[in-house]
């Protein structure tokens, strides 16, 4: 952790103040250089109070991103979030973590952008980036596994985001086969998983994923409105992203080793459970073909398997589902 994400996470974690004596003994740096990082810190937008007798005391956060922040808020994590960076603007996270993996950095450092001038989603679709109103970041993972057993990666994400949105809001989150999460029917989160990969092995993978945080109705271009929604329209408050961000960081971490240690099994059965498309009649659109059939389950590479009206099972590993009402 770096010393501004330490201060900070000592002011998070007393109400009475910290005295810039004790900081610099816990952190073993100078007075003069908890000085100057408090006023970092100020320069950034945290209100942090200095009284005569209580020290330091945080009183206000920004709601901006910020690398030291994420990092204080995540405290101990395995791989996913060690390190973290927030770009202001880029044109896609995903590109930027594609650079950072072709320079040989190791696996788990995080991206984020303020905002983003070509987000995209899955099959060069646009993604639209709100600026400052939604989490956009992508992961780089280099994981153990062939090929196609990314998917697996795909659905542990959904897991995690799941998780964390329902922990910070409450609100009834579903999952959409492969990689949408759905509020009351509309998607508020989607996943963009990228790799590069040789025959039979893994090289890097890329997790892409945005979160529609805060936008009201008319941050959503006219066409998305119906199906696009954020976790502010559906809760009814402003909610902060840097503490969702960090919430979703843990979780993905955790699922991260549950793929990681063959846990996969685990993994399925729970999006199973939350999973708005199993057990319900779909049709899946790849490229221009249509299949029909009812969604059974998740295999053990995060295919879904789907039974035709014939009876017969198939395997799809990408594709649009549309759920039949
Ligand atoms: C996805 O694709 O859902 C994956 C989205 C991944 C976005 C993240 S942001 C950080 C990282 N950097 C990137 O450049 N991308 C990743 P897909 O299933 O293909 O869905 C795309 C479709 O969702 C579009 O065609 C729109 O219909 C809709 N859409 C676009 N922007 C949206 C938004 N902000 N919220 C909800 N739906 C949106």
């Amino acid at each position: 952790m770096t010393t501004g994400a330490k201060i900070l996470a000592a002011l998070r974690d007393t109400a009475v103040g910290v005295s810039g004596a004790e900081l610099a003994e816990r952190l073993g740096v100078s007075r003069a250089a908890v000085w100057a990082h408090i006023e970092e810190l100020r320069g950034l937008g945290f209100g942090i109070l200095a009284g005569p007798h209580q020290g330091y005391r945080l009183m206000e956060e920004p709601d901006s991103l910020l690398a030291d922040d994420l990092l204080a808020r995540l405290g101990q994590c395995r791989v996913i979030g060690r390190d973290i960076h927030v770009f202001e603007e880029t044109m896609s996270t995903n590109d930027v973590v594609e650079r950072l993996a072709r320079d040989g950095v190791r696996e788990g450092v995080v991206v984020f952008a303020e905002s983003q001038t070509r987000g995209r989603g899955r099959l060069g679709r646009k993604w639209v980036s709100s600026p400052r109103k939604g989490l956009w970041f992508s992961i780089l993972l280099r994981p153990n596994l062939r090929p196609q057993e990314t998917t697996q990666l795909t659905a542990a994400s959904a897991n995690a985001l799941r998780r964390a949105i329902l922990g910070q809001t409450n609100l009834p989150v579903e999952i959409k086969w492969p990689n949408d999460i759905l509020i009351h029917g509309k998607k508020a989160a989607g996943i963009l998983t990228e790799m590069s990969a040789e025959l039979d092995r893994v090289r890097h993978v890329i997790l892409g994923i945005g979160i529609d945080v805060n936008q009201g109705p008319n941050d959503f271009p006219p066409d998305l409105r119906k199906t696009a929604t954020s976790l502010r329209l559906e809760k009814g408050e402003t909610l902060s992203r840097p503490a969702l961000a960090a919430a979703v960081l843990r979780e993905l971490d955790m699922e991260y080793f549950r793929v990681r240690d063959g846990k996969f099994p685990e993994v399925a059965a729970e999006w199973m459970e939350h999973c708005a498309t199993i057990g319900r009649h779909v049709t899946v659109q790849i490229g221009d073909r249509h299949i029909r059939g009812r969604a059974e389950s998740l295999d053990d590479d995060g295919a879904l398997i789907l039974r035709s009206e014939h009876g017969r099972l198939q395997r799809i590993i990408g594709g649009d589902v549309t759920v039949e009402k």
